[in-house]
């Protein structure tokens, strides 16, 4: 009797902490792996993600994360993915691109003005479109994260007008857009991973790149880059990516706890970038980096350079999509 009541206890016990049912939660060892290091505004936004779902899952579902492209660079973990070796991970959609053309207009040269517009933007209907062309492919979206305005850093000359791109050695993403971008802008544009870039940078293989202020404090760039143009040239998203071999594997209950704990970690992620960002300037000028703010105008002359990539991009994702683009940036801007 006394055994009965005990054993009741600790099942009513255990209901409490874990109310979504045992049997539709299976231990699940999920390995989610990302690009930049652990301190980083990604890697503080995979641990809460972490977190979230132990805690939803009952302590049932463990994500191993896994920094520093220690599984890899965004296209070798794309790879892993839709094969099934790996569960998770987050990167940026510009490295997509082979795989969902639709990706590339998240690449388009100031496509958007500020925060508020790429997120409703992303959220809405025509971020909701891109990330669906994923599943055909083998990888499921969950939601987009904050990467940010892009902003160019180099070691040889300070940036102030169009003319002083020319002949920079610039690492840029392996994508298409970025290439034809900065090739157009005059720079010796270079693809390279992520993951090769510190080091790329620190033996002069190439005189600069181009990240948000938060990569660039989070990677440590400032150490072997002296020059800072503030450009906000693109607005980068990273998206969270999921194994679609695995995903069709899971129960209904499962898969809204990596779906919930995927809107807590977006939520959570944009308002830490956004906070990390707004210091990060003031940070990055007292460890040394000489920053100058891009003039209106020279900003202006290099959007009018870059007429031919947006038709190019435009071509790529097809016309109804930019279309409707255009047309949801024209509503965002009340017109
Ligand atoms: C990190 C990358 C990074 C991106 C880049 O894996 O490659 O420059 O901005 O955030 O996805």
């Amino acid at each position: 009797m006394k055994l009965f009541r005990r054993t009741v206890i600790a099942a009513l016990a255990a209901a409490a902490v874990a109310p979504a049912f045992a049997q539709d939660i299976k231990p699940r060892l999920i390995r989610f792996g990302y690009g930049l290091n652990e301190q980083s505004n990604q890697g503080r936004a995979v641990m809460l993600f972490a977190k979230e779902v132990e805690k939803a899952s009952g302590g049932k579902m463990k994500v191993r994360a896994i920094g520093a492209a220690a599984l890899g660079p965004d296209t070798q973990m794309q790879q892993a993915l839709i094969g099934g070796a790996q569960e998770m991970m987050v990167g940026s959609t510009a490295t997509l691109v082979g795989i969902s053309k639709e990706m590339a207009l998240w690449d388009t040269p100031f496509l958007v003005n500020d925060a508020k517009e790429a997120d409703a933007l992303l959220d809405g209907p025509v971020g909701q479109k891109v990330i669906a062309t994923l599943q055909p492919k083998g990888l499921v979206g969950l939601v987009y994260w904050e990467n940010g305005f892009r902003n160019l850093t180099n070691g040889t000359r300070p940036v102030a007008k169009l003319e002083d791109l020319a002949g920079i050695k610039l690492r840029v993403m392996q994508n298409p857009v970025f290439l034809d971008t900065f090739k157009t802008l005059g720079a010796n544009a270079i693809p390279l991973p992520f993951s090769e870039l510190f080091s790329a940078l620190e033996t002069r293989a190439v005189d600069g790149q181009e990240n948000p202020y938060n990569t660039i404090l989070s990677s440590k760039f400032y150490e072997v880059q002296k020059y800072l143009t503030v450009t906000n040239h693109v607005y980068s998203p990273w998206i969270v990516t999921v194994s679609k071999r695995w995903w069709d594997s899971l129960s209904a209950t499962e898969k809204k706890i990596l779906m919930d704990a995927a809107v807590k970690s977006r939520d959570f992620e944009r308002q830490d970038t956004r906070a990390e960002a707004a210091k990060a300037l003031a940070e990055l000028k007292a460890k040394g980096m000489q920053v100058v703010e891009l003039p209106p105008a020279e900003t202006a002359r290099m959007r009018s350079k870059l007429g031919a990539i947006n038709a190019a991009v435009a071509a790529q994702v097809g016309q109804d999509l930019w279309n409707e683009t255009q047309h949801e940036l024209q509503k965002l801007r009340g017109g």
